[in-house]
C-alpha cells in the first residue's frame, strides 16, 4: 500500500504525477472539511508537502504524531516551523540550487526593468502617447556600485549575472565574508547601501530578517538609489519604502515580493517609479518542474530509507534515515 502524503498546495503536473506514483496523496485544498482530513489522516500520515502560502506550522505538526519529513516547494522555508520539526525530530527538506539561474533572471529583469522604466515604457506604448512625443529619457545600470544584500547561492549566481554588465563593482553583505570571492564585504549594511547604487535583496526571510532593510538602509541608498527585492516582503519595511519612493528619497525599486502579499499597497501600484511581479522569481515552467521534481524525489529518497537529499539544516538527520 502507498504511504498518505498531505499535499498542502498544487505541485506543478509533473512533480505532482510522480508523487501520486509513489505516495496515497490528500489534496488539503480539495477537501471540504480540511480539519476533518487532517485528524482522519493523523494517525497514520509520515509525509507533507508544503509550499509558500501554504505554511506547516506548528498547529498542523501537533495534530501529526507519525509525521516524519516535510518537503517545502522552495527554497526559502520560512512557511515551515523548523524549531517545531526538530523538536519531534521530523526532517525538512528545500528545493536549493534548482532555482538559482531563473531567480537571478529574474533579479536582472527587475532591475532593468525599475532602471530603464521598462514597465512605464510599455504602459506608454500601449496608451499610444508615442505620437505625441517621445519616452523620457531614464536612468541606467552603466557605471553603477551593486550592492547584495544575502551572498548565498541565488545571491552567487546574481553577482555573476551582474559581472558581464558595464558596472563599477558589486559587494555584499551576509552574515560573515565568505573566503575567496573577488568581491568586497560589508559586515554594515546600511554603510554598504550608502556606498551603493543599487541595493539587491535576497536573504532568507523569517524572524532573523525582518525590517532588516529599514528606514536607514533605504535612506543610505538615496535618491538615485535603486531597490530589488526578489527575497521575502518582510525583509524590506515597506511602509519607509513607500514613503521614500514618493518623497523622493529612494529613486526607484523593481520588488517580486510584498510585505502582505497577495496585498500589494495601492500607494506602491500608483507610484510610477517602480517596476512590480507577483512574486514569480522562479515561476517557469522549466524551474518549477524541477523544483517539484526535487520535493518529490527528497520524499521517495526518504521512503526508500535513503535519507533525504537536500535537508535543511535547522533539521538534523536522525542516524535512522526513513524507512
Ligand atoms: C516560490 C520561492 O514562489 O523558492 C522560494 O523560496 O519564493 C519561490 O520559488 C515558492 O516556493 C512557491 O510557493
Amino acid at each position: 500500500m502507498k504511504p498518505d502524503c498531505l499535499l498542502l498546495k498544487p505541485l506543478p503536473q509533473k512533480a505532482r504525477e510522480a508523487l501520486g506514483h509513489a505516495f496515497s496523496v490528500h489534496e488539503m485544498w480539495l477537501a471540504d472539511d480540511p480539519a476533518a482530513l487532517v485528524s482522519r489522516l493523523g494517525a497514520q500520515c509520515r509525509f507533507v508537502v508544503a509550499s509558500g502560502g501554504a505554511p506547516c506550522k506548528a498547529d498542523l505538526i501537533d495534530q501529526l504524531p507519525k509525521l516524519e519529513i516535510v518537503g517545502n516547494f522552495g527554497v526559502g522555508y520560512d512557511s515551515v516551523d523548523t524549531a517545531a520539526c526538530a523538536k519531534r525530530g521530523i526532517v525538512v527538506t528545500n528545493t536549493p540550487d534548482v532555482l538559482n539561474d531563473e531567480v537571478a533572471d529574474t533579479t536582472i529583469a527587475l532591475l532593468l526593468g525599475a532602471i530603464r522604466r521598462m514597465p512605464q515604457a510599455d504602459a506608454f506604448v500601449r496608451a499610444g502617447k508615442w505620437p505625441g512625443g517621445n519616452f523620457p529619457l531614464t536612468g541606467t545600470l552603466i557605471g553603477k556600485r551593486v550592492g547584495i544584500l544575502g551572498f548565498g547561492r541565488i545571491g552567487q549566481t546574481i553577482a555573476k549575472r551582474l559581472s558581464g554588465f558595464n558596472i563599477a563593482g558589486i559587494s555584499y553583505h551576509a552574515r560573515s565574508a565568505k573566503a575567496g570571492l573577488p568581491f568586497r564585504y560589508y559586515g554594515n549594511l546600511t554603510e554598504m547601501a550608502a556606498d551603493s547604487d543599487v541595493l539587491i535583496v535576497i536573504t532568507p526571510g523569517g524572524a532573523a530578517t525582518h525590517h532588516l532593510v529599514s528606514r536607514d538602509v533605504i535612506e543610505a541608498l538615496g535618491p538615485q538609489g535603486c531597490l530589488v527585492n526578489v527575497a521575502r516582503g518582510p525583509v524590506v519595511d515597506e511602509t519607509a519604502l513607500i514613503d521614500c519612493l514618493k518623497t523622493g528619497k529612494l529613486g526607484s525599486a523593481g520588488l517580486d515580493v510584498f510585505e502582505f502579499e497577495p496585498k500589494v499597497p495601492a500607494e506602491l501600484m500608483a507610484l510610477d517609479n517602480v517596476a512590480l511581479a507577483p512574486h514569480v522569481g522562479s515561476a517557469t515552467t522549466y524551474t518549477r518542474d524541477a523544483m517539484g521534481m526535487l520535493v518529490v524525489d527528497n520524499l521517495i529518497s526518504w521512503k526508500e530509507g535513503k535519507g533525504p537529499l537536500t535537508p535543511v539544516p535547522e533539521t538534523p538527520v536522525p542516524p535512522r534515515t526513513g524507512r
